[in-house]
């Protein structure tokens, strides 16, 4: 290798880390400008979240045509989404379409994982080191490590010792894993668990449900998309993208602002049994605005969808277990289910409530709880993530004076518009914490957060900046519009990812509020960055 090859290999303008549904489109914006860009992905192929989740039943929650990218007319022309909410391997196969026909993955760098990233004043750059010893530099780093990207398992004595497979939902294997005929365990009940249940509730021997707390769960109403409805969905894809940027969520789904209190309970029911059949997220969506603010509007809802579960489960006291009581409906991110009740009505599938008898240890062939010893032959781990703030924390960074970043954020993170921090300078996220991509349809708000943050990058580029920095008071202001969009939200004290519970991540524990994500919209959120664009980025130091 000579010089010249060394240091194009090793400096470049920017770095993007992350090969998922925001680092592709990352990459393919920078270089599109002709900026010397790389991706490095610590797996080692793309896709991201699509790339890992490859559990039965992992699909998409958002309208796959909501879902997918808007920035190509071509892409949009050509690809054809079978299902209203396609499965894994069609959204991994569609992310692989998109990074082919743009021919993107020679700008990525797969088995690149990135471990410590250190800030250097004197030269404004960031130089970064990866698990293998290579070394980078890099002018701007964009982070876009992805919410969810960081597994977490419960610390059970014994888990080591269970003789047969077992693992968590992230690492679910490429290889097909025989179920048939199997004596299977599911630890956890959030929007994984409920997918992964529901569908190989059929498919296995004996399936052991081990439920901590329940979850609210409503159907997603998934359908077949024919080659006529996806002409009509192209023919619409403008209106389409332009309804998800003009409603709070990102979705199609518009919240209902007649006030709820304007109809009777009868007229309230109805509207709901309708929107029960509705596809996707409109049971919460596209409720009346106030479930999610008024206490008395919330319990109702609930009410209504502890009902629909006595009406699907056949055994009532299984019923009254899967209805939650410590949070109201919508209060923690909502699964979408396919039959998940229903799968409780085959005789061979159980539901261990945690709460009456929880988990003592794991044995060599099972699951020891203080009741009883559950003899197993697989156990699935689907306990949720390090979500959010989980990506950053996994990366020794170290910032100006010699600052880390896991140390700034130990209690909550901090941001400004969820897009730069204080002390760290040319640090870009990418739906990092405190932007709405956590808290709305999330490609929709990486297409925004990526736009945003390659304007700057641009900016910086053609004027010339070499270091730019949030400044503390933007910073502190930002935090304290987050506070406030959090606190206006019942949920603001359930014990979900949204508000950073996670009961196996040390300081992220039941009492712990971290405002993970910014509440007040998606409209809202993409006003206020756009404004700050305009106004020569107040808020920033650029030099
Ligand atoms: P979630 O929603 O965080 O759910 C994790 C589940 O695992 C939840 O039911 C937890 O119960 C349960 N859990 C976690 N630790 C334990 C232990 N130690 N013992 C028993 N049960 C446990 O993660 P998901 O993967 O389902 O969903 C994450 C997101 O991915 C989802 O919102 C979508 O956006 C995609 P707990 O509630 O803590 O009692």
């Amino acid at each position: 290798m000579t010089s010249d090859e060394i240091s194009t290999r090793t400096r470049h303008e920017v770095i993007v880390i992350g090969a998922g549904v925001s680092g592709i489109y990352q990459i393919k914006r920078l270089t599109d400008l002709g900026i010397d860009a790389i991706v490095l992905e610590g797996d080692d192929d793309l896709g991201g979240t699509w790339y890992r989740n490859r559990y039965p039943g992992a699909r998409f929650d958002s309208e796959s045509y909501t879902y997918g990218y808007s920035f190509s007319k071509e892409v949009l022309a050509e690809w054809h989404w079978k299902e209203r909410f396609s499965a894994q391997p069609e959204n991994l196969r569609y992310l692989n379409f998109v990074a082919d026909k743009f021919d993107l993955r020679r700008h990525m760098r797969f088995n690149s994982r990135v471990e410590q990233m250190t800030w250097h004043d004197d030269t404004s750059e960031w130089h970064l080191s990866l698990t293998s010893g290579e070394k980078y530099i890099a002018r701007f780093v964009i982070a876009s490590l992805g919410p969810l990207s960081q597994p977490t398992l419960p610390s059970y004595p014994g888990m080591d010792a269970f003789a047969g497979e077992s693992f968590h939902t992230f690492h679910w294997p490429k290889e097909p894993v025989a179920l048939e005929g199997q004596r299977v365990g599911v630890i956890g009940t959030g929007a994984t668990g409920i997918q992964v249940i529901s569908v190989i509730a059929d498919q296995v021997a004996e399936l052991k449900v081990f439920q901590r707390r329940p979850n609210w769960s409503s159907p997603l109403n998934n359908a077949a998309i024919s080659a006529d409805e996806m002409q009509a969905i192209r023919d619409r894809y403008d209106e389409i993208f332009e309804n998800c940027k003009n409603s709070p969520g990102g979705f199609e789904h518009l919240p209902d602002w007649r006030g709820f209190w304007n109809f009777t309970p009868e007229e309230r029911h109805a509207r709901w049994d309708q929107l029960y059949t509705e596809s996707g997220f409109a049971i919460l969506a596209s409720n009346f605005a106030e479930i999610f603010f008024d206490e008395k509007a919330n319990a109702e809802i609930s009410e209504y969808i502890a009902d629909r579960i006595r009406g699907r489960v056949d055994d009532p006291a299984t019923a009254e277990k899967l209805i939650p009581r410590d949070h109201g409906f919508g209060m923690q991110r909502l699964p979408l289910e396919t039959r998940y009740f229903e799968a409780y009505n085959l005789d061979h599938v159980h539901l261990v409530d945690l709460s009456e008898t929880p988990i003592d240890h794991v044995t060599a062939t099972g699951i020891q709880t203080t009741g009883e010893h559950h003899e197993l032959d697989l156990i699935v781990y689907a306990t949720g993530f390090d979500a959010i703030t989980g990506g950053y924390d996994r990366i020794n960074i170290t910032g100006v004076d010699g600052a880390t970043l896991a140390d700034k954020w130990r209690s909550s993170p901090r941001t400004f518009l969820g897009m730069l921090t204080n002390g760290f300078p040319n640090l870009l996220m990418v739906a990092g914490p405190q932007s709405a991509s956590g808290s709305t349809n999330f490609p929709r708000a990486i297409e925004t957060g990526v736009n945003w943050v390659t304007d700057l990058v641009h900016h910086a580029t053609e004027t010339g900046t070499t270091r730019i920095e949030a400044t503390a008071e933007a910073e502190d202001e930002w935090v304290d519009e987050v506070i406030r969009a959090h606190e206006r939200m019942l949920f603001r004290r359930s014990k979900g990812w949204f508000t950073g519970y996670n009961s196996n991540v040390k300081g992220h524990q039941e009492g712990t509020i971290r405002y993970q994500a910014y509440f007040g919209g998606a409209p809202q959120f993409s006003a206020r960055i756009d404004a700050c664009a305009a106004s020569g980025y107040e808020g920033l130091e650029l030099v």
